[in-house]
């Protein structure tokens, strides 16, 4: 390619990026009333900039190829920031490797544009093999923390088994979000940790934090379900007595595992918080976000768990690159009581859903509990049908 179309195919290439995250972001019609889904993903791996792909040195590259190519753009911490909505991306690699990087959008909605290079994370005296799902928290003394599944290998497994892990929580913490402070990984008597997410103020003075403890790498054994406990200060952070407050469950959406999403909101009925849940089916897992409320002072003592999923994957976010995965680490309340929260479908994408604090409360405080079998759920629906019937009488 000569030098005059590598530039016209360059120019080409930043035009077409351009029209994507410029493109406007519509609500989708119809819905169930408590949330709101959008017309097209927020981020995807189209938008990772084009700087992070290609070589633009025409001598290098003279045909102008993609280089270091990315796979996915997906499971993303949010927060409001210097005014902005700034999401803090799991990207991974056409290498499998995950990283973070920033993307920040004046509305929250549309017109998310990556920072110009990724996070450059400090790494422990262990080294991390893979990084992931950061939940980013403004806490109570003053950081801006970012928790994070740091994979390594599990170097007790025998020499043919190339796939075990050790999973364990990864703490770092901020001003900007540019420079980073690594602090060692959170301590706790489980053999794998992920999904651990900071209480963002402190409790007793002491730090909160939701664990999701784990015999095994992907399957929970005897272990499972949400956990709860406290570390007396961050660096170590190190957690003597981890208690379960939201078991996996036979016969529910969450009866494989379970884990929180991002941080709770503190609203004025207690705590609301979100999380994943994960059942089998003959064509694997399924993971769907559910809603749960807690106590104001008690933040791990739920009052309300509303049966079922609130969201699960949908149309074209059922397949990916683990497909009928919908999960969300990240979500931002505004000043006007807005709920926008992000989530990706199938390992793939990123997406945004919108609600309030007043319909997500309602949402949780009288959707009724699980009643564990089917007779218990044709019940509850038969008393809300009389109840209906009787009323639409007089229409
Ligand atoms: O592939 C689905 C999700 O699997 C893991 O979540 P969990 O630990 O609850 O099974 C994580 O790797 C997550 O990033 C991923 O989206």
């Amino acid at each position: 390619m000569n030098s005059a179309d590598f530039k016209m195919r360059a120019r080409e290439l930043i035009a077409g990026q351009e029209a994507l995250i410029q493109r406007k972001n519509s609500k989708q019609p119809g819905g169930n009333g408590i949330f709101e889904r959008y017309e097209h993903p927020v981020l995807t791996a189209e938008h990772a900039p084009l700087t992070w792909r290609y070589d633009f040195d025409h001598h290098a590259n003279p045909l102008l190829l993609e280089r270091i190519a990315i796979n996915a753009a997906f499971n993303a911490g949010a927060m409001e920031f210097e005014g902005k909505i700034v999401l803090m991306l799991r990207v991974e690699g056409a290498d499998r490797k995950s990283f973070f990087a920033v993307a920040e959008s004046e509305n929250g909605i549309d017109n998310f544009r990556f920072w110009d290079y990724p996070v450059l994370l400090p790494e422990t005296t262990d080294p991390d093999v893979n990084v992931y799902d950061m939940r980013l928290v403004r806490h109570e003394d003053g950081w801006i923390y970012g928790l994070f599944c740091t994979e390594r290998k599990d170097k007790s497994a025998p020499a043919s088994d190339t796939s075990s892990a050790i999973a364990q929580c990864g703490i770092a913490r901020t001003r900007d979000l540019k420079v980073w402070e690594r602090l060692p990984d959170l301590k706790t008597r489980s053999p794998q940790q992920r999904n651990v997410v900071l209480h963002p103020t402190f409790i007793d003075g002491k730090y909160g934090f939701y664990t999701r403890p784990q015999d095994e790498f992907i399957q929970a054994g005897k272990g499972g379900g949400i956990g709860w406990g406290l570390s007396p200060k961050i660096d170590p952070a190190v957690i003597d007595e981890e208690i379960i407050i939201d078991n996996r469950e036979y016969h529910t959406i969450k009866e494989v595992k379970n884990g929180l999403g991002p941080a709770p909101i503190w609203t004025e009925k207690g705590w609301l918080h979100l999380a994943h849940g994960v059942r089998n089916t003959a064509a694997g897992l399924r993971y769907v976000l559910y809603l749960m409320l807690a106590e104001r002072d008690k933040p791990w003592i739920f009052t309300h768990r509303p049966a079922g999923y609130f969201i699960a994957p949908q149309g074209a976010e059922r397949v990916g690159d683990v497909s009928n995965v919908v999960f969300s680490n990240g979500w931002v309340t505004r000043p006007n009581g807005e709920v926008f929260i992000y989530y990706a479908s199938s390992d793939t994408r990123l997406h945004v859903a919108t609600s309030t604090v007043e319909r997500l409360l309602d949402y949780v405080t009288h959707t009724p509990p699980d009643p564990l079998s089917s007779r218990g759920s044709v019940e509850q629906r038969s008393r809300m049908i009389g109840t209906n019937l009787e009323i639409l009488k007089s229409f």
